[in-house]
């Protein structure tokens, strides 16, 4: 903070008047300032002309003559000095919280030149298709709606952790160098280490257990990696998960704390980022009372209310998790759905088994608008029993040596659970493809660049 006060009055030195950001032009009216931003859009009118500058605070409208302009085009990098006017009434803009004034430009000076743009960036929406929407990344996030959603993320980043702290969770910081696959062995990443092999971890999930015995109750953003083989609209090779886990608890206890720490986040999201959700054209979530229901009760209820016979799957499919959402919202007035109890072998070798029917576990998902956005489960605690579950699978303890030690000195009864959040700001946001909510997502396509290039 300091740092960067520093940096700016230095800068400001060598150019004799202090920047002034384009929120505070509204307390200014009348006096000579000076702005630095990105030209948005320029307006000719013969002599004169308009450019809508954007700065990290806002956008403004600025009267140009004619010879100021030169070749200014959309990206140029601008520093202006000029006089804040009020518009005339009939020509504010009362969308925006600049939109009664303007700056009169005395001087402009372009601090970096942009290239011509491969597109229009002008328009309310970019309007572009995905392939070239990532392509162009660099460019199409200075859009102010593509950027909005990223501060939607933040906003959901930050009330997961307030909710975690809540819970009175410790924030870690875990390694992504992993020495073993966690969530199963075919979707992992292998990596040269040294002259070994190591695999990029497809979860944070051993991390945060090992350390319950520390702290009892931890929360971590991490990323995860996944070698996701297909193609879908929700799936990322590279993931951002928001974990907790929590000592001394039992099954119901987390159920109450997952739902709890989603209702806070979305609830607090959707207040603070109003707007930008208007934007998006997104109706208000439904925060009715959550259904809790297991796997095999919703797939009953599929099969009755909707006629597909999926009762012996092992999991629910694509279509299942947008027909409980609507069966939710319609008959409890809730965006969210929990499912339970899927069955121990479809889960990972830590998911504690149902002491009452072993076949199935004690896991769960919450779906939100016909997508699961997060998963879980009380784990196993008892050295042994996960031994055998490690070897049941046909995995090698060894791979596991230091995960296991934490369990040999001692571990509660404790579970936890993930929400991706690609995912949840999807469809808060009602996006088509969870590539739209990375920043730089990575698929068997893409590494910032396409692959087949
Ligand atoms: P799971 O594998 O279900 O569980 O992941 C948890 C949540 O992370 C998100 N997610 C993904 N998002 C985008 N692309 C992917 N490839 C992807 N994979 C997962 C989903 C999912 O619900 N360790 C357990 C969690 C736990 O038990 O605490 C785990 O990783 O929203």
């Amino acid at each position: 903070m300091i740092l960067s006060t520093m940096l700016v009055s230095c800068y400001d030195g060598l150019n004799s008047m202090q920047r002034t950001l384009i929120l505070d032009c509204t307390k200014k009216v009348g006096e000579k300032i000076k702005i630095c931003g990105f030209v948005q859009t320029r307006r000719d009118h013969g002599k004169i002309g308009f450019l809508d500058v954007s700065d990290r605070s806002g956008l403004i409208q600025v009267f140009c003559k004619g010879e100021l302009l030169g070749d200014i085009r959309p990206q140029d990098v601008v520093s202006i000095e000029g006089v804040v006017n009020k518009r005339p009434e009939n020509l504010a803009n009362k969308n925006i919280p600049t939109g009664e004034i303007e700056i009169s430009a005395d001087k402009i000076e372009v601090l970096s030149k942009a290239e011509e743009l491969p597109f229009d960036m002008g328009g309310k929406d970019l309007g572009l298709q995905l392939p070239t929407l990532l392509d162009f990344r660099t460019l199409t996030l200075r859009h102010p709606k593509v950027k909005s959603l990223f501060k939607v993320q933040e906003s959901l980043l930050e009330e997961f952790r307030k909710a975690a702290q809540d819970l009175d969770c410790t924030e870690i910081v875990v390694p992504t160098i992993v020495a073993g696959a966690t969530e199963g062995g075919a979707e992992v990443f292998k990596i040269d280490y040294f002259e070994h092999k190591a695999y990029l971890s497809q979860s944070p999930q051993l991390y945060k257990q090992m350390l319950v015995p520390v702290f009892e109750r931890v929360f971590t953003i991490a990323k995860a990696y996944r070698a996701e083989p297909s193609v879908t609209t929700r799936h990322l090779a590279e993931a951002t998960q928001l974990d907790i886990e929590i000592g001394f608890i039992e099954f119901e206890d987390l159920l109450d704390f997952l739902e709890e720490v989603a209702v806070k986040m979305l609830k607090a999201t959707q207040d603070l980022c109003r707007d930008i959700l208007s934007d998006f054209g997104v109706e208000q979530i439904a925060f009715g009372k959550i259904p809790r229901l297991t796997l095999r009760e919703a797939q009953e209820l599929i099969f009755k209310e909707f006629g597909r016979d999926n009762r012996k799957e092992k999991d629910l499919t694509p279509q299942d998790e947008i027909d409980l959402c609507k069966w939710s919202k319609e008959s409890c007035g809730s965006d969210l759905v929990t499912i339970t109890h899927f069955p121990t072998q479809a889960k990972p070798f830590y998911t504690m088994p149902d002491p009452e029917n072993p076949e199935y576990s004690l896991s769960y998902d919450l779906l939100f608008r016909g997508l699961e956005i997060l998963s879980g489960s009380q784990r196993i605690n008892n050295y042994q029993q996960l031994l055998e579950s490690i070897k049941s699978r046909g995995m090698d303890p060894k791979n596991f040596e230091m995960y296991l030690q934490a369990f040999k000195y001692g571990m509660p009864p404790e579970g936890g659970f993930s929400f991706g959040l690609e995912r949840v700001t999807m469809h808060v946001l009602g996006l088509a493809n969870v590539r739209e909510a990375s920043l730089f997502p990575r698929d068997m396509e893409r590494v910032d660049v396409r692959l087949s290039k």
